[in-house]
């Protein structure tokens, strides 16, 4: 995707990706019958989250989002399609979450703004930290609790990436994460 956005998207208009997306989006939707809702449009916001543990094996992980066995940390959720009728889906596959068997959690221990409770997230602690001197590592670099997840390495995301929806992360605190203006909703 961030390929495709980086040799596309047109960069000067108010939230890009999101823009971007919504036309490809809507494309998809329309040529399947559905309709297209977007999980960062809000508040409120759709409980994307329990709908995609009901549709695949992902798990809800020590830092809030959800892991899956093979894409880690590294996956987000950018439509769902909503369908008149009810589809069939492939049964669950029944599988432990591999936080289960991660002894270590480094996710928990590495983020220096103290950000993860034990059921929440200070979303301005982590804001504050990565807009600091000191935040350089976690702004360049995307999210240090992420990044210290050992599955799904290989489809961490590229430095550019990485520093765009951590850009995007921070604009959303700074503007309350609803419907004021801010630079880019998709800080995911
Ligand atoms: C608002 C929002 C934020 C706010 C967070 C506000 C806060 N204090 O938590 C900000 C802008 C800071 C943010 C940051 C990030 N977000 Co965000 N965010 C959202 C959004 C748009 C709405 C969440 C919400 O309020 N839901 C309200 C209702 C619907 O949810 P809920 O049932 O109350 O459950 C929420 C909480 O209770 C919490 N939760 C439940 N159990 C637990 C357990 C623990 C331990 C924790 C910490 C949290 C937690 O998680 C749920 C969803 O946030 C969702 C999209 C969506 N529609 O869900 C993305 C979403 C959750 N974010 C996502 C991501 C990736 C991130 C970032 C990693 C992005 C980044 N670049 O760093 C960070 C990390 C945050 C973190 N570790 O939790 C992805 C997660 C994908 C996944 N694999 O699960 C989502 C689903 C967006 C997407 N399009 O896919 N986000």
């Amino acid at each position: 995707m961030w390929q495709a956005f980086e040799k596309e998207a047109d960069r000067s208009v108010r939230n890009p990706l999101d823009t971007w997306l919504r036309g490809k989006i809507d494309a998809a939707a329309e040529s399947v019958g559905a309709a297209a809702i977007m999980p960062n449009e809000g508040p409120p916001f759709v409980p994307v989250q329990d709908w995609a543990m009901r549709a695949e094996p992902v798990f809800r992980s020590p830092i809030g989002i959800l892991i899956h066995p093979d894409y880690g940390l590294w996956h987000v959720y950018r439509a769902a399609l909503l369908f008149e009728e009810i589809l069939k889906l492939q049964p669950l596959a029944d599988i432990p979450s591999p936080c289960a068997a991660c002894a270590k959690k480094p996710c928990l221990t590495v983020c220096p703004a103290d950000a993860f409770l034990k059921n929440s997230f200070k979303a301005e602690a982590c804001a504050d930290h990565v807009d600091s001197a000191k935040g350089t590592n976690c702004r360049d670099r995307g999210c240090l609790a992420r990044r210290a997840c050992p599955v799904g390495r290989d489809y961490l995301y590229e430095p550019a990436q990485q520093a765009f929806h951590t850009a995007a992360m921070v604009g959303a605190v700074r503007s309350g994460f609803g419907g004021e203006p801010r630079d880019d909703k998709s800080s995911d």
